[in-house]
């Protein structure tokens, strides 16, 4: 090490070291170059720290524009991730308060959420994560909402039945969402049912956007129509839940395995384990309460959601 190394040089250094971030990497060393005494004692050191903050400089380009802007990713859990979009104000945050044990704020003020916050949905026997977004509005949205959206398996569009702007919102998130060539939602829920007139006002809803969306009116403060609201949600993810059995037992039907529509008895196989679906040669399909109990079906015949099978190989 040359002996005549500044302070300031020194201090760079000591952040260099303790840096987190890629953008906090490449700030020390570039007070490091900054602070370096310029003379042939230092020419290798100088050299390094060239290498290192080029090298800095890529891997942070490589991982996007992290460093700039925060990744608000949104890690995947339970069967199923649904956003909630919407304009400011509709209830998101209380839907999500009613419906999970998560707690993002909720106030009558607009833009009152600022991240997404997922919190677990149970319906019947299985988890749906929602997830809580900031608003979507005219006047501002946050610049990762697209990439957050992109990433769920759905959305769901929740506007307040009350607002009189309801239509031209409508319009507007789901132009802005073609533009951000994100998928539509295929949900629209009206929110705030309790209020007076929202029966009727999600009636006109549904007659001019019912070819376009299902339409579902709810109330995330008084919980009604919640019930209703998971099963939807639970349809549209196109989810179909699979029970098994062993012969002579009856099925456990608290644990499902979760399937998407149109997979096949195959597929549950493969979900049970790896070898029983290369020595499947049929299986039983049984329903609850059905009288046609242990139907033989191919390997290839498509699960409807609750098929109890017992496999045979
Ligand atoms: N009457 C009634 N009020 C509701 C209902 N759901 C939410 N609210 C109220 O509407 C206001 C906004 O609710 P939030 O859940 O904060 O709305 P948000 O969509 O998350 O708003 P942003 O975070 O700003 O996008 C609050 O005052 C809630 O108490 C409902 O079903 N009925
Ligand atoms: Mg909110």
């Amino acid at each position: 090490m040359p002996a005549n190394l500044s302070p300031d040089y020194l201090a760079a250094e000591r952040e260099f070291k303790e840096a987190r971030t890629p953008a906090e990497r490449i700030a020390a060393l570039e007070q490091m170059l900054a602070t370096i005494p310029k003379h042939k004692g230092t020419e290798k050191l100088q050299a390094d720290i060239k290498r290192r903050l080029s090298q800095a400089r890529k891997d942070s380009q490589k991982k996007g524009v992290a460093h700039s802007t925060p990744f608000y990713l949104v890690e995947k859990e339970g069967a199923g991730q649904v956003v909630l979009a919407g304009p400011p104000n509709s209830g998101k945050s209380q839907l999500v308060c009613a419906l999970t044990h998560a707690q993002p704020e909720v106030a009558d003020y607009p833009f009152t959420t600022r991240l997404p916050t997922p919190g677990m949905m149970t319906f019947e026997n299985v988890q749906i994560q929602l997830v809580d977004l900031p608003p979507i509005s005219r006047d501002f949205s946050e610049m990762w909402l697209p990439q957050v959206i992109r990433y769920a398996h759905a959305g769901v569009l929740l506007v307040d039945l009350n607002d009189g702007d309801v239509l031209d919102e409508i319009e507007f998130i789901a132009g802005t969402l073609a533009g951000w060539r994100v998928p539509t939602p295929k949900l629209l829920v009206g929110n705030k049912l309790d209020l007076p007139g929202a029966s009727e006002n999600f009636s006109a809803l549904e007659e001019l956007y019912g070819n376009r969306f299902r339409c579902l009116a709810i109330s995330a403060a008084t919980g009604q129509n919640l019930d209703l609201f998971a099963r939807t949600v639970f349809d549209v993810l196109e989810l179909v839940r699979v029970y098994t059995k062993v012969p002579g037992k009856k099925a456990d039907l608290s644990s499902p395995f979760v399937l998407h529509r149109g997979q096949t008895v195959i597929d549950a196989a493969r979900q049970v384990h790896k070898d029983f679906a290369e020595h499947l040669k049929f299986a039983r399909l049984f329903r609850v309460g059905s009288h046609r109990d242990g139907l033989m079906v191919e390997r290839t015949h498509p699960v409807k959601d609750e098929d109890i099978l017992e496999f045979h190989i």
